[in-house]
């Protein structure tokens, strides 16, 4: 049971300091790529099917992405809204898209050849997304990486894991090690995702301390996960039991918009960044063709917004590095309501009035977006807000939304900016020019 500490102002304050461009940009991509592509039944596939190492050696033999472009991912992403992304260095099986020094099971010794982190990082950079890597804390393929039988492992049941670890010590030198390279050998990095912690499994039993101390030594900067001491419950708790340290900027709850947003223990709001997938897989799984629509997703977006939260929504590569095309119509979408609403979105927070019951609330400053989702038989009732708008616009096309009688009460007193989600749904009548 780790106890949670609250650390210093100064702990805070640094956070707040390096948070600052994650809670401006909001939207980001999240990419679970690597050899579960190929078999593409999701990315837990040598677990949940008990594979042994020699049959998920097949995938590593034939990894060939023939078609990875990282440039073209990056314009997808860029033209959905998104400002930033998160690519798989390393996943739970311990293969490596990156060129690490310590291990051969990597992208460079596939057919592939290729350091696929660096093609992503440049690539992204490229496009003016900020760029960060996920990377497992759980390895299935490192020999003393603890498995089946012990309870603290995920792999319950897989007999194929029957091993004792030998030296866990020198599974953290290695892991540590791998860290050590991707912070110094592939330029500035803005965030490190890390995935993630279970039972007793977290904080010092990563040697969190020694990792986070280093990560700040090499690159202060960067945004780094509460999962060294949580994982993707409702948001986490993302202090560490250790007071010397604070194990993350940022709560990561997973396929969940918290109620109310994430806060800490004394009730102040914490920054954090729900990730969701497109579909209901990480990794490619070409059976699962269940993809959510741009109106879910947008909402969901508009309700991280409106709760002080990112979204990092995720995408699955294929086997030859190509995105579905169910999730690029998707996300062409998403990029066509954000080339009209995206001011809503960056910059946004939780609004200083209470949720409406047509929609939600985004605020920057004194201008108020509101999300109009319900499709409205009349008037929309902007109870409560007579003394405080003064003008509205649809955001969309700027025209100016007269909020006269009965529909709002009076003048607002501040600028609203009327941000309907999806004008076509809207049978706002507008009265006749005063
Ligand atoms: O086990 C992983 C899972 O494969 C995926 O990477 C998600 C994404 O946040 N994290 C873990 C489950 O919480």
């Amino acid at each position: 049971m780790t106890t949670t500490t609250t650390p210093s102002n100064q702990v805070i304050q640094d956070r707040n300091q390096r948070v600052q461009w994650f809670q401006n940009d909001r939207f980001g991509m999240f990419i679970h790529w690597g050899l579960y592509s190929i078999p593409a039944r999701g990315e837990w596939l040598r677990s949940s099917e008990q594979m042994s190492i020699e049959d998920y050696q097949t995938y590593f033999d034939e990894f060939d992405p023939v078609d990875y472009n990282p440039r073209e991912w990056a314009k997808a992403a860029k033209k959905a809204g998104m400002k930033y992304a998160v690519l798989t260095a390393k996943h739970h099986d311990g293969f490596c898209l990156f060129d690490s020094k310590l291990t051969n099971y990597k992208s460079t010794n596939t057919k592939a050849g290729r350091d696929l982190v660096q093609e992503f990082l440049e690539a992204f950079r490229e496009e003016g997304l900020k760029v960060g890597l996920y990377f497992s804390l759980i390895d299935w393929h490192h020999e003393d990486y603890p498995a089946y039988g012990d309870r603290i492992h995920p792999m319950r049941g897989n007999e194929s894991f029957k091993r004792d670890p030998k030296n866990f010590d020198r599974y953290l030198d290695y892991m540590h090690g791998q860290v050590h390279e991707l912070l110094t050998g592939y330029g500035k990095l803005d965030i490190m995702w890390f995935d993630f912690s279970y039972d007793t499994m977290r904080g010092e039993v990563w040697r969190a301390t020694e990792l986070m101390k280093m990560i700040r030594e090499l690159q202060p900067h960067i945004l780094i996960d509460n999962r060294l001491e949580g994982s993707g419950e409702s948001g986490g708790s993302i202090y560490t039991s250790d007071p010397s340290i604070y194990s993350g900027d940022f709560a990561s709850p997973e396929q969940i918009i918290p109620p109310h947003g994430v806060v800490d223990e004394t009730g102040a709001p914490i920054p954090w960044e729900a990730c969701i997938t497109l579909n209901n897989n990480w990794g490619y799984a070409a059976a699962d063709r269940n993809y959510k629509s741009s109106t879910t997703i947008i909402r969901k977006l508009v309700e991280c917004v409106s709760k002080n939260g990112n979204m990092l929504l995720n995408v699955g590569p294929d086997a030859k590095g190509v995105i579905p095309k169910e999730s690029l119509d998707v996300l062409e979408e998403i990029g066509d309501w954000m080339s009209k609403n995206s001011d809503s979105i960056y910059g946004c927070a939780a609004a200083d009035y209470p949720k409406p019951e047509w929609g939600r609330y985004t605020q920057k400053g004194n201008k108020l977006y509101a999300h109009v989702f319900e499709e409205s038989i009349g008037p929309i009732n902007l109870i409560g807000m007579a003394d405080k708008v003064k003008k509205a616009r649809l955001l969309a096309d700027g025209y100016e939304l007269f909020l006269s009688r009965p529909w709002s009460a009076a003048e607002f007193t501040e600028d609203a900016f009327v941000n309907f989600a999806r004008p076509e749904h809207f049978t706002y009548p507008l009265p006749d020019k005063r």
